[in-house]
């Protein structure tokens, strides 16, 4: 497979089984023809950001995967395993089965409705930045910094290593 691509994809769940949800939304990346897993980072027990009130912790983690898919064939393949995962799209950062989010692809820059890279979101979520900077201490999310200066200055209240459960 001729990888033209490297593309950080964060992955999240907080319905039925989370970790499960991750370890197989991996696999399902694996399984597809055009997408190489290069890492996966360690998952991890995360507090709710956002969404509404009680919803349940959230596992977290990152991925980075080679590629000669689009930002948006990839994108297309990423949604279509969050549906094979029962992913129903309601409340606006509600809870979900799965959730896999486009977080860079290589030093691209995209600002459209459907597509923004890097994500308008990850430089300042702790539980995008801690496990992206187990696998990318020195991506550069273009126009907000280093991955790893950008995790050691959030604050990691409510991040705790997954503990199997
Ligand atoms: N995803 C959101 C909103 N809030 N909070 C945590 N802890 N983890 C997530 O993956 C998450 C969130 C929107 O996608
Ligand atoms: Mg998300
Ligand atoms: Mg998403």
């Amino acid at each position: 497979m001729a990888s033209a691509h490297v593309a950080w994809i964060g992955l999240g769940s907080n319905l039925e089984s989370p970790a499960a949800q991750l370890a197989s939304a991996l696999e399902a990346l694996a399984r597809c023809d055009a997408i190489r897993v290069l890492a996966a980072s360690s998952f991890y027990r995360t507090v709710p950001v956002g969404g509404p009130p009680g919803q349940p912790m959230f596992c977290n983690a990152c991925a980075a995967v080679a590629t000669p898919l689009s930002a948006r064939a990839l994108l297309a393949v990423m949604h279509g395993i969050e549906r094979a995962h029962g992913r129903i799209r309601d409340v606006r950062w509600g809870p979900r089965t799965l959730d896999l989010d486009l977080l860079a692809v290589d030093a691209l820059r995209c600002d459209e409705p459907t597509l923004q890279l890097p994500h308008p979101r990850a430089f300042e979520r702790a539980f995008v930045l801690v496990p992206l900077a187990e696998i990318a201490p020195a991506l550069v999310l273009a126009g907000y910094g280093r991955v790893a200066d950008l995790a050691a200055a959030i604050d990691r209240q409510g991040i705790e290593r997954w503990d199997g459960a």
